[in-house]
């Protein structure tokens, strides 16, 4: 019997919007020095942090390592200070300052208009996902996301598959029933890990090779003439144009269920 495809389900940094350099960044080192703490991630030691994923292991990982704490201590900081991150990122969303990834809200609305439903499933706290998520359907022209998954529901966060899969379970559909879009190593693993297709978009902080796996891999979502993405990996070989589209979604999932 003939499984189609029924639903996309982005991952929020590096996919939906470039967040990480300009804006979770910022909202760390504002953080640390609203506190006092003579501490500031630059761009290449983000870089190398943001492979830990969610913000509060983030920190903690970064004063034990960077900084000699002990890891209880480490811990107990580390909680003391990310709801303030989260705040701060917060009044970056609220102050529209954080912009959707070229060519995602055409994406997102052309596969709408196509009949598949659309979600997220993020790392990301709620409490800053849910603003950002409204933002950028709002300034984008696209229906909410139909579901919304946060870091806070699940215990165990990307590389994991377990976010995606609250996803599906949401949506009730299987893993071969939708198409997972991420941006980094991280995601791209806990996309394969539930057995589904992965589309990956680099992201600012990844390179192509982070991503093989995924079932194509670009460097944006594409658009007209001057904005048309790039292929970085296409395992399918599959015909891909100047832009993500919902036949070329439905092309991937039908090849990789005839595999
Ligand atoms: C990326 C993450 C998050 C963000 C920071 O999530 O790992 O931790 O970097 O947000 P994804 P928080 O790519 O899965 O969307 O500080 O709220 O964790
Ligand atoms: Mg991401």
């Amino acid at each position: 019997m003939d499984i189609k495809l029924e639903a996309i389900i982005f991952d929020v940094d590096g996919t939906l919007a470039e967040t990480e350099r300009r804006g979770h960044r910022v909202a760390f080192n504002k953080a640390f020095e609203q506190e006092g703490y003579p501490y500031s991630w630059s761009d290449e030691l983000y870089r190398e942090l943001v492979k830990t994923t969610g913000g509060d292991r983030r920190i903690a990982r970064y004063l034990t390592e960077y900084q000699d704490f002990e890891p209880e201590e480490a811990r107990a900081l580390a909680k003391k200070l990310h709801p303030i991150k989260t705040q701060l990122f917060v009044d970056t969303i609220l102050n529209g300052e954080v912009p959707g990834r070229l060519g995602v809200a055409r994406f997102i609305k052309s596969l709408q208009e196509a009949g598949l439903r659309t979600a997220v499933a993020t790392t990301g706290t709620t409490k800053w996902v849910h603003p950002l998520v409204q933002h950028l359907s709002e300034e984008g022209g696209f229906e909410p996301f139909e579901v919304v998954v946060t870091g806070n529901e699940v215990d165990r966060l990307k590389p994991a598959p377990d976010l995606f899969q609250l996803a599906l379970q949401r949506l009730e559909l299987e893993p071969n029933q939708a198409v997972m879009v991420e941006d980094s190593r991280n995601g791209v693993r806990s996309a394969m890990a539930t057995g589904g297709a992965c589309v990956a978009v680099r992201g600012e902080y990844a390179h192509a090779e982070d991503l093989e796996g995924a079932d194509l891999i670009v460097d944006s979502f594409g658009g007209d003439e001057e904005s048309a993405l790039k292929v970085l990996g296409n395992p399918w070989n599959l015909k891909v144009g100047r832009m993500l589209t919902p036949e070329l979604m439905v092309e991937l999932h039908r090849r990789r269920l005839q595999s």
